[in-house]
């Protein structure tokens, strides 16, 4: 959601190789499916009340997008009602509670013949806490240890370390990601994907070029990352309207998600990084479908490095939100929903 003016780079990306070029189906994403959207809601309340500030997602929802072909869905919580008061603090058992019952209705549909069914625990925070920037690389691990210690023994369970760092140094949002993979780690949780966020809302278009407060681009600052379980996924966003930011249904063209992905899918590629594209979404027109498509037909061309999109987003709150796939009215879903299945 970043106000800048696109750039619209002209980079080649390496495809994949022709000889699938008659491939029936299209390759299967690891990570195909949608935000979950309502845990975050009321974000400046703390710690608000359940039913009023926020909500949980529908659990019944959740088998209509399995029925549908898709198995990831990124819950969207806050950190403060997580672990109230201070990041070294402990869990809040009630909202703990609630984001266990969905995390394990998610990952407990996974059986040998159903395949594997993943939820992201996603602090919607953007690299804040109580409104002020997370400058504690120690309390941040901290947190992390400790809500990891909880879904240690969930082996599909993924950490997403914050929603969109932004405004913030580059090497403080790199350290803040190393932090929260070694509290991770430290606290047990080995086997779980840990999807890393950059700074500039994690922008998949800007990965390369835009600066942090201290000049530094998430391309120059997030590559050097490390995890002794080698599960790291790069999490990033892209939205195809004018500013980039999702707040338009109208998409700049039919190829734009195409474009605004070369360049990250690159990075990619030279820097042997696996890629999670953990937001995008377009208004329910043709020519955003179209770049919707095209976009996604790269990531699946590029399926060495892309593991996967989640579109934004689902959720019993967002009425008739442009991007709602909520089953069955939500205003996106009967266009994007086939959309997504035929892509997993
Ligand atoms: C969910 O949250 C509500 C309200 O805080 C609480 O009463 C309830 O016990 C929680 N549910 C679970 C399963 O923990
Ligand atoms: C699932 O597969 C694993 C590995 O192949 C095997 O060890 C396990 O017994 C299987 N579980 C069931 C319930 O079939
Ligand atoms: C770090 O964050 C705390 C809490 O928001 C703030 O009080 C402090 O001034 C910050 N320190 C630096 C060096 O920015
Ligand atoms: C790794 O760190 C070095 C030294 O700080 C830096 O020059 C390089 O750009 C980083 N690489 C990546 C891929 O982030
Ligand atoms: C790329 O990464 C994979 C998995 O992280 C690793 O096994 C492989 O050796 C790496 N390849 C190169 C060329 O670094
Ligand atoms: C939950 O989702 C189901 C299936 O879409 C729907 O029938 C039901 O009305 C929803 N319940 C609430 C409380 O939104
Ligand atoms: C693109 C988009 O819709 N972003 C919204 C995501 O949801 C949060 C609240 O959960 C809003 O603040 C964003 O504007």
């Amino acid at each position: 959601m970043r106000l800048t003016t696109p750039i619209v780079t002209t980079l080649a990306v390496c495809l994949a190789t022709a000889t699938h070029s008659h491939r029936k189906r299209m390759n299967k994403m690891v990570f195909a499916g949608i935000n979950e959207s309502g845990p975050e809601f009321g974000e400046t309340t703390f710690p608000g009340t359940y039913g009023t500030d926020y909500t949980w997602p529908n659990l019944s929802t959740i088998d209509t997008f399995i029925s549908q072909g898709l198995n990831t869905f990124r819950i969207n919580v806050l950190m403060e009602r997580l672990v109230p008061d201070q990041m070294t603090g402990s869990l809040d058992e009630a909202y703990l509670g609630n984001l266990t019952e969905t995390v394990e209705y998610i990952t407990g549909k996974s059986t040998n013949k159903s395949g594997d069914y993943y939820a992201l625990i996603a602090p919607h925070n953007f690299g804040r806490y109580y409104g002020e920037v997370i400058n504690s690389t120690d309390d941040f691990g901290a947190f992390w240890k400790t809500v990891a210690g909880a879904f240690k023994d969930n082996p599909y369970v993924v950490f997403d370390t914050n929603n969109e760092y932004h405004d913030m140094p580059g090497a403080l949002v790199a350290q803040l990601n190393q932090a929260a993979i070694d509290g991770i780690r430290a606290a047990g949780a080995g086997s779980q994907y840990i999807a890393v966020e950059g700074n500039a809302y994690t922008g998949a278009w800007t990965w390369t070029t835009a600066q942090g407060t201290d000049g530094k681009t998430n391309a120059e600052t997030m590559g050097n990352l490390t995890d002794p379980s080698n599960k790291i996924l790069y999490e990033m966003h892209q939205y195809l309207d004018e500013d980039g930011s999702g707040t338009s249904e109208i998409c700049v063209s039919e190829t734009i998600g195409r474009e605004r992905l070369e360049a990250a899918t690159q990075w990619l590629i030279d820097n042997n990084k696996s890629g999670l594209l953990g937001e995008y979404a377009g208004g329910v027109n043709p020519t955003c479908q179209a770049a919707i498509e095209d976009m996604l037909t790269l990531i699946d061309r590029n399926n060495m490095v892309w593991k996967g999109a989640l579109w934004w987003a689902a959720g019993p709150w967002w009425a008739d939100y442009m991007f709602s796939v909520e089953p069955t009215d939500g205003p996106a879903y009967d266009t994007y929903v086939p959309i997504m299945k035929r892509f997993h």
